[in-house]
């Protein structure tokens, strides 16, 4: 299994090549994800987390203080902290739409996200509607071709041909959110090999001390996830900022160390060092 290092000199995806030489210089594999109300303490947790983080994945629309300062300050630290960042938006309309969606609005994701994510049900053009907007700014695009929750129907042939869309879209897909490597998926029998492929697979449902959250989550370790099922990048959210009603800061930092040391650990383990 080749390293992060490695991968980033290869990559032909910009966004992908940046991720995987943050990991490879700050030597974690954790994204945390921000998932909090109030802006305050949404930039609190980033600047407790950042310096353990290669990505914070944000979802700016549950925020209910949300102003341009935030993202000024969201990318401040992207900065002093060295991590990229990934608005998990799920975009799922028609293309035009989500280029709108994805540009426009109060949020204009495009314009500080390197990396965000949308679901293949509307077929192709999802992408090409995003690329439109994103490939011109060097941003990158992760397909939802699997997902963490209880019941969820991102399997099989759909999974699958969530995969060939990211294959036939190689310039502006980088990856998957998925549960496991989809190196092989969906390749059909005399079809070409995924040899030339190296698609990032970013997983969340990672969790140390619980296996749900009682509303459909599931969560399994950093191992589970990194050595058992090959993904690159592990997503962890409540599991490092608990209660955000409650933030403790010195428990936020522990945990996003612990997650970090988990992480690197594994990807240790797959590589064989
Ligand atoms: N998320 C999942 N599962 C998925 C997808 C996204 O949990 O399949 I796609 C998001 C939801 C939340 C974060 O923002 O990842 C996980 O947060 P917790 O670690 O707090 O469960």
């Amino acid at each position: 299994m080749r390293t992060y290092g490695h991968r980033a000199n290869n990559h032909p995806n910009a966004a992908a090549r940046q991720l995987l030489e943050t990991i490879d210089r700050k030597k974690t594999n954790l994204c945390v994800s921000v998932d909090v109300t109030r802006k305050a303490d949404f930039l609190a947790i980033i600047d407790l987390v950042g310096p353990f983080s290669c990505l914070v994945k944000t979802h700016v629309d549950i925020i209910e203080d949300f102003d341009h300062d935030l993202i000024e300050q969201l990318q401040a630290l992207s900065k002093k902290h060295d991590f990229l960042i990934f608005e998990d938006r799920k975009f799922a309309d028609i293309g035009n739409t989500v280029s709108l969606q994805y540009s426009s609005g109060v949020h204009k994701i495009a314009s500080w996200s390197h990396i965000t994510n949308a679901h293949p049900v509307p077929g192709p053009s999802i992408i090409t509607g995003l690329a439109s907007v994103g490939k011109p700014l060097g941003r990158g695009l992760l397909l939802l071709a699997e997902m963490s929750t209880k019941g969820s129907l991102a399997v099989g042939s759909y999974t699958e041909e969530a995969v060939r869309m990211a294959r036939a879209n190689k310039d502006f897909v980088m990856g998957f959110i998925a549960q496991r490597r989809m190196d092989g998926v969906g390749v059909q029998e005399g079809g070409n090999s995924a040899e030339e492929e190296d698609f990032l697979i970013l997983t969340p449902g990672v969790g140390l001390d619980v296996r749900g959250d009682g509303m459909g989550q599931q969560y399994r370790t950093p191992r589970e996830v990194i050595v058992e099922s090959g993904c690159d990048v592990i997503i962890v959210g409540r599991g490092i900022y608990g209660n955000p009603k409650a933030l403790d800061a010195d428990n936020v930092r522990r945990q996003a160390e612990r997650y970090m040391k988990e992480g690197w650990k594994a990807y240790l383990e797959r590589i064989g060092e």
